[in-house]
């Protein structure tokens, strides 16, 4: 009974789009039309047979993460206004995201793939040799012909492929993510202006350190949190050693990447966080701090910046306001963080820390679909998901349903979160956003907008990494140890328990223990990726 009723919605749907496309093929292909380019819709071209093969709905299955213990039915009206929308008939297989990565290892030995299916780790061993043995659509030379996807990110799109060549759809994440924030109610107290350089920054720690930011007349507060680091990740530190010029894990030098570490920028970075160390302006314990209690000292009124991301500044800037009200305290300013991307280094010029820029590929398995005509409808699909109204519809549901449409630009949601949940969370899961986010979005506070402003600015300064996009043996057999040997000795000179000579000798390690091995490896990969 149920079923037959899906149908007949279906069939009210499809001749509703029939009629539409009647009047205009291309439209119906690419969402709203309001990015429709020269190269929009031209496989939906003329002929009569593809018009009618065209009008057909699109029947795909999904494999996707889960967020919630519930989820978006099949058959729920958002759904059925996207299939009606995209002309398509979808089956969710929705994965509860903490066992994705096995369910995702698990379907790729099955065999038994469904026609778009999220890949969680686009480096990772299973993807990676699934792709080596054929098993995904080259999509490298494709995209060019959608009008949205044409217009991906080529940053993103080097780090979301496997050696250069795309296996996948990127889900677009900020790429200008990384930054700094801080105390702006201490800033005020000591006088100081937002930052500009790596001076000014220093002179804002130490300020925060010996000015009493915080006016109880003691000693009692420093500047700057870090957390643990580890192989890889050197949490603020990837953000210092750009700002002062140094490349992001690795450099270009006379046409060969070069390891970070080489570089006299680098070094100098180093020597800058000894200092603050020395100095007290940075917590002392940094080697070993749990990244889970990194905002609790900006928080409690004991430090006074952290460099993280940019949106944790409105994050911080919350548990501030939540922990006054707790404490009985007056909270008498709308705002107590302020953020900014990074500061100009000894060169005078900016250099911004980027993300990946993205969260997993939607891939499109060979054993699944088998043609080019079908992989193109599926790529038309995820085209058109990043059409403003559709990634409304996918964030945001229905309006008057699941939200209230306040102005042009934003939304309010609506309070019920199991109607929510159970008909609209998640289906952004397969949303691209490239080239980026264009639908409505839920009112901003001012910080929060300045935080979008931030990130936008980001990307113009961004360093990106040149070996992201290479799949390296040593690395796989090599990179945690090879990590730790730079990461300890890093540690070891900052706190003083090694010297330059100290420092050098790690690096001599490094080589002898796979390094020179790995730089050979990624420059025989980047010299092929570039013939
Ligand atoms: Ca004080």
């Amino acid at each position: 009974m149920k079923k037959k009723k899906k149908q007949a919605k279906r069939v009210s749907a499809f001749l509703i789009l029939s009629t539409v496309c009647a009047a205009a093929l291309a439209g119906c292909s690419s969402g709203s039309g309001s990015s429709e380019g020269a190269s929009g819709g031209s496989a939906a071209a003329p002929s009569a047979n593809a018009s009618a093969e065209a009008e057909k709905p699109l029947k795909l299955n999904i494999m996707l993460p889960i967020f919630k213990t519930n989820y978006p039915k099949d058959d729920s009206p958002v759904a059925a206004e996207l299939e009606k929308l995209t002309n398509t008939d979808i089956h969710f297989e929705w994965v509860p995201n903490a066992s994705y990565g096995d369910k995702f290892n698990i379907t790729l030995a099955s065999g038994n793939l469904p026609k778009i299916i999220y890949v969680p780790d686009s480096k990772g061993p299973s993807f990676v040799s699934a792709v080596k043995s054929g098993a995904f659509w080259d999509l490298t030379d494709k995209l060019k012909n959608y009008p949205n996807l044409s217009q991906a990110n080529e940053v993103i799109l080097n780090n979301s492929s496997i050696n250069g060549k795309t296996y996948g759809i990127y889900r677009g994440r900020e790429l200008g993510r990384n930054g700094v924030y801080y105390r702006q109610d201490w800033l005020e107290k000591v006088g100081l202006q937002q930052p500009k350089t790596i001076d000014d920054f220093y002179n804002m720690l130490k300020a925060f350190k010996e000015k009493d930011p915080d006016g109880n007349g003691k000693d009692d507060t420093y500047g700057l949190v870090m957390v643990k680091w580890t192989a890889g990740w050197g949490s603020g530190f990837d953000q210092i050693k750009l700002w002062f010029g140094a490349p992001n894990v690795w450099g270009e030098k006379d046409g060969k990447l070069v390891p970070e570490f080489e570089y006299d920028e680098y070094f100098e970075a180093l020597k800058f966080m000894k200092k603050l160390y020395d100095e007290k302006l940075v917590n002392q314990d940094f080697a070993v701090m749990d990244s889970a209690k990194w905002t609790d000292p900006l928080v409690n009124g004991q430090a006074g910046a952290i460099i993280d991301v940019v949106d944790g500044a409105a994050r911080a800037d919350d548990k501030i306001h939540a922990a006054l009200k707790d404490a009985g305290k007056e909270d008498s300013r709308e705002q107590y963080v302020d953020v900014f991307g990074a500061v100009a280094g000894p060169d005078g010029q900016i250099h911004t820390l980027p993300t990946s820029g993205f969260a997993g590929l939607l891939a499109i398995p060979k054993s699944s679909v088998k043609s080019e005509e079908e992989v193109d409808r599926i790529l038309k699909f995820l085209d058109q998901l990043n059409e403003p109204d559709l990634q409304t519809l996918t964030s945001f549901g229905l309006e008057g349903k699941h939200y209230k449409k306040i102005d042009d630009k934003t939304l309010e949601r609506s309070s019920d979160s199991v109607l929510l949940e159970s008909e609209v969370e998640g289906l952004n899961q397969m949303v691209p956003y490239i080239p980026e986010g264009k639908g409505l979005q839920v009112a901003q506070t001012p910080l929060r907008l300045k935080q979008t402003e931030v990130q936008l600015k980001n990307r113009d300064t961004i360093v990106a990494n040149p070996a992201e996009p290479f799949i390296s043996d040593v690395y796989a057999q090599k990179g945690q140890q090879l990590g730790n040997i730079i990461n300890d000795a890093r540690i070891k000179f900052i706190v003083g328990q090694i010297d330059e000579k100290g420092w050098r000798d790690a690096i001599e390690l490094w080589k002898k223990s796979g390094g020179d091995d790995y730089v050979k490896e990624i420059n025989e990969l980047y010299a092929a990726s570039k013939s």
